[in-house]
């Protein structure tokens, strides 16, 4: 029997035990599956850890989720084909979960498929190798409740630890004479530490509009937001303004490029992650940045030069949980050798194909398209349930409207779900008046008046 060992029991590994599930479910022989996960639990991102730095073992912390984080996205568009969130929680749901609840809702698919026994916790991949004379990967582990390291060997190493973890970490003239907190993203946790402060907000995507709209809702005296290519535009509230980039900072006066200045109290460096993968050989590690089509990847999952080795989720994602999925039924129809991967040649006309498609991208819109696109034919490749892509395409226009309307109300907004139809209740609270970001409160009956 083939080995595969996974890397990472987030979203994107526990894709794979489920893709590996459904297939033994149906009658397949299916090769033994380890998954190793450093943290104690499953989840990813989505299991949230109060710590920063280095943890509890020594090793640097995983987790960039904070405190009252809601979906960035609608839920409907991250569905899985084949767990709806109304199965999973009974009932329809509103479209903007906060994170503990999507965590349920991701732990709940797995813990029903009963794949808990493949995953090895508390246990980090520390190296892969493969050598030029065997086909097979030896993956060195360490336990960290013991503390002892071991190896075992596979036929198939899937890379799944995620890349928004590793921060990119710029410098600036003066940050080390600032006299207040400078902290990247990936440690920032709570944003009742910025209330009542002038806040600044380096970078223009996701991170950097999430905090920086956060810190307000939970008071910060101003939050100024500075991009380096191009301000993310949407219609702030008062208080929140952007400026072009950070130059220097002498005291407390922050400088930016178009000579203007504004004092602040703390800066947070919103400027993304680095794909970091220590533990496998130079030639066989993903890097550059983070983008739609990472070169080097045969269907954005096979490294091209040793298709034994796989990554899931490693491209810059509008689509989640179910492009994971998408990626994850491909990869394991192609260990089963349901689907036979072409010469090197082929593979590499298709990478360059995708590659160049990504480069004429220009907007939003059309990163959602050819995203939508690369989905599309993962899917049209396997058994993965039906999943209706062009209405899921749809609804990501929505709420990128949405939110050039109203960057503070567009999680007020309800979608239907792409599965079964449902259009989602409205919350019982506006998101800027719902301070309350637990599961119980979530879920909570209304109040009738
Ligand atoms: P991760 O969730 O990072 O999981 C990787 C797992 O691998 C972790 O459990 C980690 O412990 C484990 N691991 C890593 N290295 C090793 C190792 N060496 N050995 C063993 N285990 C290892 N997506 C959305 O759809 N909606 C959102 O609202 C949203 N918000 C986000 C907010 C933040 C702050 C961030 C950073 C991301 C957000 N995302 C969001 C995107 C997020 O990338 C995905 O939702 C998802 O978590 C990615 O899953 P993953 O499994 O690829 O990676
Ligand atoms: P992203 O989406 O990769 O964006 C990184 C941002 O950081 C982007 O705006 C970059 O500017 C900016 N950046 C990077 N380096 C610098 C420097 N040196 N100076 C100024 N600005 C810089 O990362 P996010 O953390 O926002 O999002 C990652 C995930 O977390 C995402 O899935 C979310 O759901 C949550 P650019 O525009 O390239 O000029």
């Amino acid at each position: 029997m083939s080995r595969v060992a996974i890397i990472g029991a987030g979203p994107s590994g526990l894709a794979v035990l489920r893709a590996f599930e459904s297939a033994r479910q149906q009658g397949a022989d299916i090769p033994e599956l380890v998954c190793y996960e450093r943290q104690a639990d499953w989840g990813g991102l989505w299991n949230y850890t109060w710590r920063t730095g280095l943890d509890q073992h020594g090793e640097p912390v995983h987790g960039s989720m904070y405190r009252y984080l809601w979906s960035n996205g609608p839920k409907e568009c991250l569905e899985f084909a084949d767990y709806s969130f109304e199965a999973h929680f009974g009932r329809p749901i509103p479209s903007y979960p906060p994170r503990a609840v999507l965590q349920h809702y991701i732990a709940g698919r797995v813990e029903r498929a009963g794949v808990r026994c493949h995953v090895r916790f508390n246990t980090m991949v520390k190296r892969v190798t493969c050598s030029a004379d065997s086909p097979r990967f030896t993956v060195s582990v360490r336990d960290l409740l013991t503390d002892a390291h071991s190896t075992e060997e596979f036929d198939y190493v899937i890379n799944a630890s995620g890349h928004f973890s590793t921060p990119n970490v710029p410098d600036f003239p003066g940050l080390e004479l600032f006299p207040g907190r400078v902290l990247h993203a990936h440690d920032f946790r709570d944003a009742c530490e910025f209330a009542g402060k002038d806040l600044l907000v380096i970078g223009a995507s996701y991170s950097a509009e999430d905090i920086g709209i956060q810190c307000h809702k939970y008071g910060a005296k101003s939050v100024t937001f500075s991009y380096r290519t191009r301000p993310m535009g949407f219609a702030w509230p008062d208080g929140c303004t952007e400026r072009p980039l950070l130059t220097k900072v002498v005291g407390r006066t922050a400088h930016f490029r178009d000579g203007s200045t504004r004092e602040v109290d703390a800066i947070v460096l919103c400027t993304g992650y680095l794909h970091h993968y220590p533990w496998l050989p130079d030639d066989l590690r993903l890097g550059g940045r983070n983008r739609l089509y990472p070169p080097g990847l045969y269907k954005g999952i096979f490294w091209d030069a040793l298709p034994g080795l796989m990554y899931i989720g490693a491209q810059d994602q509008y689509y989640t949980f179910n492009m994971f999925d998408a990626q994850a039924w491909y990869a394991r129809d192609v260990v089963l050798g349901r689907i036979a991967l072409p010469d090197a040649a082929v593979r590499q006309a298709d990478i360059a194909k995708w590659v160049s498609r990504e480069e004429a991208v220009t907007d939003a819109f059309d990163a959602i398209d050819y995203q939508t696109g690369y989905v599309r034919e993962l899917l049209d490749a396997t058994d993965y349930p039906p999943l209706d892509v062009d209405h899921v395409a749809q609804l990501f226009k929505e709420w990128e409207h949405h939110k050039m309307e109203n960057i503070l109300t567009y999680r007020d907004r309800s979608y239907p779900s792409v599965l079964t139809g449902t259009r989602a209740p409205p919350h019982h609270t506006v998101w800027m008046q719902a301070l309350d970001d637990s599961l119980d409160a979530f879920l909570a009956t209304p109040a009738t008046s």
